[in-house]
């Protein structure tokens, strides 16, 4: 064993006092062996096999269902590297408070370990990390989730080069629960949560918050994209990759089937990730982007085989289901807007209580979530196991906006596509803890993922795109505009296939558009709406207006979240919201 990895585990084995050390070596005898011991203690329930082959439901602690932004610190030596966006602490100070909560936490149990590779394994793009933990659950959702076993330890003894992960369930406390990332030391400390986000320490923790310091060090982009692949009838594959925050449609848009209009011509979109990219610079000028993960960890509620018919097709097997609700009759599970008709009393809710659609309550949390290998998706992308990624056509951001943000806007160029991205703003949504509803600034969908101070990560942006001699078009898109009576005015979900349509003749230079104080946007025929029911030009135009006096409140806002950043936002993005509040007038 690498001398790095001997020294670190003996480390924190001698903080946790485990009474046992298990490797992980990715052998299908010790995951069974595992979902055996998480049956039999009560971590996972095992599921109808016919109906829902090697599937199982986990039910979390009522206290730990989300990501705990609050409670999630980055503990860069200077506190002006967290930037105003972050929780920040001493690492001094987090690394001895810590220990005392490590210390012991683990007597009685087992320590698992890790190793795990994100992106394919041997590829310039991968990078690789360990995560101990105390968790079956986090053992049996990692192996789903990346690229878990002896492979990447391999890699990992060869360089010495690791993510150092710690991860303990301990009493799951929510006072002592800690998410904290010391970027200096590629460390991971988490405690007392046993939730996706706060212990899948590959996913945010590794992916984006120390990836994207990594990045910023090393020239690439750590960030909360999907990447997906749109096929023209003639086979000419278009790569997009887009942000999104969590739980506003990131793996529905990446697993979309187009409409009928478009496949009956021979259109196919390939998925290629839903949560993460990394990209980098290819010697040909252009983005290369690959999905860091190996797996979906992907929001319950309202997935149906209308809104995402090849996530339906991906959850027939093999899938550890989290926080839905249980009917225990025939022992499936079920969540909102997954069936309507629901013949009751046989359904437990996701605390485990007797439950009827009648109660008021939710069935399912609304964060409710499924874990599944991205090879079991129909739509996968030939190219998913590609060590070097797929080329990039465009980016495209986007938020949850009621009435600001049009359906679709592209930047004017890199530079004011930055500045496009680092005035995203969206209404937050039951993927974290915190209110639910409300508008928040989330720059590129990476407010809760930068792992440095944003400001600097805007330069990052602005520093890698002047390398690039091609670079994909920037787009903003919002699927979210209501009507006045709430009701969303775009249908979403498959027909968003025709602004990508869009969005990708405009990466070739081709289509119309006006340009508008926030870039350009298409004229209305732009957009096809042939066999759209509802939606006529005129709505589009609707869809496509700007709101002078909606924008002007929007931009005091956008620049009260710039000056948090006391003077650190780069000037060519401050000189784009004082253009943009010129050209409203
Ligand atoms: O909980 S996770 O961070 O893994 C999912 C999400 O919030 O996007
Ligand atoms: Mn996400």
């Amino acid at each position: 064993m690498n001398a790095k990895v001997k020294y670190w585990v003996e480390e924190i084995v001698s903080m946790c006092e485990p009474n046992e050390v298990v490797w992980i070596t990715g052998s299908k005898e010790q995951y069974d062996a595992l979902y055996e011991e998480a049956c039999t203690n009560g971590e996972l329930i095992k599921l109808n096999e016919e109906k829902h082959p090697n599937c199982y439901l986990h039910r979390s602690n009522q206290n730990d269902v989300a990501r705990t932004e609050d409670k999630t610190f980055i503990c860069s030596d200077a506190k002006e590297d967290a930037g105003p966006t972050n929780n920040w602490c001493d690492p001094e100070e987090m690394y001895d408070k810590l220990k005392k909560l490590y210390k012991g936490s683990m007597k009685g149990k087992k320590m698992y370990l890790i190793p795990f590779a994100m992106g394919v394994i041997g590829s310039d793009f991968a990078k690789y990390g360990i995560e101990a933990s105390d968790s079956i659950y986090v053992v049996l959702n990692m192996e789903k989730m990346a690229r878990v076993g002896q492979d990447a330890l391999d890699k990992i003894n060869e360089t010495g080069q690791f993510v150092k992960c710690l991860h303990a369930c301990k009493d799951l406390n929510f006072d002592d629960r800690y998410i904290t990332h010391f970027p200096q030391d590629d460390t991971i400390w988490s405690i007392n949560s046993a939730y996706g986000g706060n212990a899948l320490l590959s996913k945010k923790c590794f992916a984006l918050r120390i990836a994207s310091c990594n990045a910023r060090d090393e020239g690439w982009l750590a960030e909360h994209m999907l990447i997906l692949g749109i096929e023209n009838p003639d086979g000419e594959i278009n790569y997009i990759a887009a942000a999104f925050p969590s739980a506003c449609g990131k793996t529905n848009l990446a697993m979309l089937i187009p409409p009928e209009l478009y496949a009956k011509k021979g259109y196919k979109v390939w998925c290629v990730g839903d949560d993460i990219a990394w990209i980098r610079a290819g010697e040909d000028g252009r983005l290369w982007a690959m999905n860091a993960e190996n797996g979906f960890f992907g929001v319950a509620p309202g997935t149906n085989k209308n809104s995402n018919p090849n996530m339906v097709k991906t959850l027939e097997s093999d899938v550890i289901f989290t926080n839905v609700a249980h009917d225990i009759d025939d022992n499936t599970i079920w969540w909102e807007g997954l069936t309507s008709l629901l013949e009751s009393d046989r359904i437990v809710d996701w605390k485990s209580e007797k439950w009827t659609p009648n109660d008021g309550t939710k069935g399912a949390h609304p964060n409710s979530r499924f874990t599944v290998k991205a090879e079991n998706c129909p739509c996968l992308s030939k190219e998913f196991d590609n060590p070097d990624g797929v080329p990039l056509s465009a980016i495209v951001f986007g938020g949850r906006r009621a009435k600001t943000f049009p359906l679709v806007v592209q930047s004017k160029d890199w530079e004011h596509g930055v500045f496009i991205g680092s005035i995203m703003g969206s209404e937050t949504t039951a993927a974290a803890t915190s209110a639910i509803g409300i508008v928040r600034r989330d720059p590129m969908a990476m407010l809760p993922f930068c792992g440095y101070n944003m400001a600097d990560y805007f330069e990052h942006w602005l520093n890698v795109g002047e390398k690039l001699t091609n670079p994909p078009k920037i787009f903003n898109v919002n699927w979210f505009r209501t009507d006045e009576n709430g009701r969303f005015i775009w249908p979403g979900f498959s027909e968003n296939m025709r602004v990508l349509d869009w969005i990708i003749k405009r990466s070739k230079g081709d289509g119309n558009a006006e340009l508008t104080p926030i870039g350009f946007i298409p004229a209305p025929d732009e957009i096809n709406i042939k066999d759209l029911k509802n939606v006529t030009t005129d709505i589009i135009k609707n869809l496509l207006s700007l709101d002078n006096s909606l924008w002007k409140e929007e931009i005091i806002n956008i620049k009260s979240f710039y000056d948090t950043f006391e003077g650190k936002v780069p000037k060519s993005l401050k000189k784009a919201l004082l253009d943009l509040e010129k050209d409203l007038i």
